[in-house]
C-alpha cells in the first residue's frame, strides 16, 4: 500500500488502538450503573435515544435551511433534536456531510452514528473548537493548482496531517497542468520539485487538467468505489473536477475575473455519486487550515523522513548546531519544501500555545 511507504500506517494504528481501548474503558465505566440507585438508572435509560420508528440516512449537504439527508434516494430536510445540541461543546458542528443519522418522519435527527473517519480543522475564529469538514471518508484528495492560485506546500502538509489524524489516506491532485506553458519558470520549478518531494515520501500525486482532460482517468481510477473529499484552497478547480467526473452542475468560480479577493463560489459541502461506484464530496474554499489538536511534540511524527536522523534527544531541529536533520536538509537528503512546512508548523503550534 502507498501508505506504508510513507511509514505512517503502523503508528497510526497503534495510536488508534490506544484511543479505542481508552474509549472502551470510558464506555465501560459510564455504562456500569450498578453502583447507582434505581431512580438514577431510570434517568439514564431515558437519555438513550430509542431508534424505533426512525429512518436511517446519510447527510449529503448542510444548507442554510437545514441538514439534507438522503434515505434510499429520497431527500429530507432535517434539523437536530434539542437534546443532541448540548452534547459536545468542543465541536462546532455536531453533524457533518457523510454522517449516518437516524431521524423522525418530521425530520428531527435523534442520533448520529459513530464515524470511521473525520476530516476536521481548528475553527478559524476561536481555534478552541473543532470544525468537522466531512466524515466517513476514505481519502482526502488534497487539491492544488500548478498556478492560479500558487502551489502551497505548507498547506498540503497540513492536509496530509489532518488526513492521517482523521484515519484517511491522503492523495495529492495537482490541477491546471495545462498552464505549464504559461506559468513562470519559478512556478514550474516549484511544481517539479513538489512532485518529486511528495513522490519520495510515498504519497500519490496525480497531475490533471479539466481543460485538456489529462490525468482524469488516473483520478477516476483512484476514486473508484471509495468516498473521497476534495479539499484545498478556493480556485484550484475542485468543483470543476467534480463536475467533469460526475456530470454534476456545481458552481464554478472565476477567480481572476470576478473579484480581486478570489471568489468563494462553493459555499456548502455536497456529497455526490461517482459513476461506477463511490462518492465524492465538494467542500468550500477556506482561507486558513489549522490542524485540530496538534502538539509541538506530535509534529515530527508526521515527517517520517526526518525521524531517526538526529542524535540529540531534546533537539527542535530548527537551529541547533550539529543537528543531523539540519545537515540532511543541507545535503539535499530531506526536501526543502517539506522542511519549510515542518518549520512553519512548529512555529504556528508554538504561537497557538502562547495564545492560550
Ligand atoms: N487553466 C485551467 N483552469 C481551470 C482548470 N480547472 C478549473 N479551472 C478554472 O479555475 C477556476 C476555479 O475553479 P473552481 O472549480 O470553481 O475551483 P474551486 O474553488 O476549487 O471549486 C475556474 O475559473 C475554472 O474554470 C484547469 O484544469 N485548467
Ligand atoms: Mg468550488
Ligand atoms: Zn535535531
Amino acid at each position: 500500500m502507498k501508505h506504508d511507504i510513507y511509514g505512517m500506517e503502523e503508528e497510526f494504528h497503534s495510536k488508534g488502538e490506544r484511543k479505542r481501548c481508552r474509549k472502551e474503558r470510558q464506555v465501560a465505566t459510564t455504562t456500569d450503573r450498578s453502583k447507582f440507585k434505581k431512580t438514577d438508572q431510570n434517568l439514564h435509560k431515558k437519555k438513550t435515544p430509542s431508534l424505533e420508528n426512525l429512518k436511517r440516512g446519510q447527510v449529503i449537504a448542510i444548507l442554510s435551511e437545514g441538514i439534507l439527508v438522503d434515505c434510499e434516494g429520497k431527500h429530507t430536510l432535517c434539523s437536530l433534536k434539542g437534546t443532541l445540541k448540548q452534547e459536545n461543546s468542543l465541536v462546532k458542528n455536531l453533524v457533518a456531510v457523510g454522517d449516518f443519522v437516524h431521524f423522525s418522519e418530521g425530520g428531527s435527527i435523534a442520533h448520529v452514528e459513530e464515524r470511521r473517519s473525520i476530516l476536521s480543522r481548528a475553527d478559524n475564529l476561536s481555534r478552541k473548537k473543532e470544525q468537522l469538514i466531512a466524515v466517513n471518508v476514505d481519502q482526502v484528495l488534497i487539491t492544488t493548482a500548478l498556478c492560479f492560485p500558487p502551489l502551497k506546500p505548507s498547506l498540503v502538509d497540513r492536509y496530509i496531517i489532518a488526513a492521517h489524524k482523521g484515519n484517511m489516506n491522503p492523495v495529492i491532485v495537482i490541477n491546471k497542468i495545462d498552464l505549464f506553458l504559461e506559468a513562470t519558470e519559478e512556478e514550474n520549478a516549484l511544481y517539479l520539485e513538489f512532485v518529486k518531494a511528495y513522490g519520495e515520501i510515498g504519497i500519490p500525486v496525480i497531475c490533471v487538467s479539466t481543460k485538456t482532460g489529462e490525468g482524469l482517468e488516473a483520478l477516476k481510477k483512484i476514486m473508484h468505489g471509495k468516498t473521497s473529499v476534495f479539499s484545498g484552497q478556493s480556485g484550484v478547480g475542485k468543483s470543476s473536477l467534480i463536475n467533469t467526473l460526475t456530470g454534476s452542475d456545481l458552481n464554478v468560480g472565476d477567480l481572476v475575473e470576478r473579484t480581486n479577493k478570489g471568489s468563494h463560489t462553493t459555499t456548502t459541502t455536497h456529497l455526490l455519486h461517482v459513476d461506477g461506484g463511490g462518492f465524492c464530496i465538494d467542500t468550500p474554499g477556506i482561507k486558513s487550515f489549522g490542524v485540530w489538536d496538534l502538539s509541538k511534540e506530535d509534529v515530527i511524527s508526521y515527517f517520517p523522513e526526518m525521524q531517526g536522523h538526529c542524535k540529540f534527544p531534546d533537539c527542535s531541529h530548527t537551529q541547533e548546531p550539529g543537528c543531523g536533520i539540519l545537515s540532511m536538509v543541507e545535503n539535499g537528503g530531506i526536501s526543502p519544501l517539506r522542511f519549510a512546512s515542518y518549520l512553519a508548523l512548529i512555529a504556528s503550534v508554538s504561537q497557538e500555545h502562547r495564545n492560550r
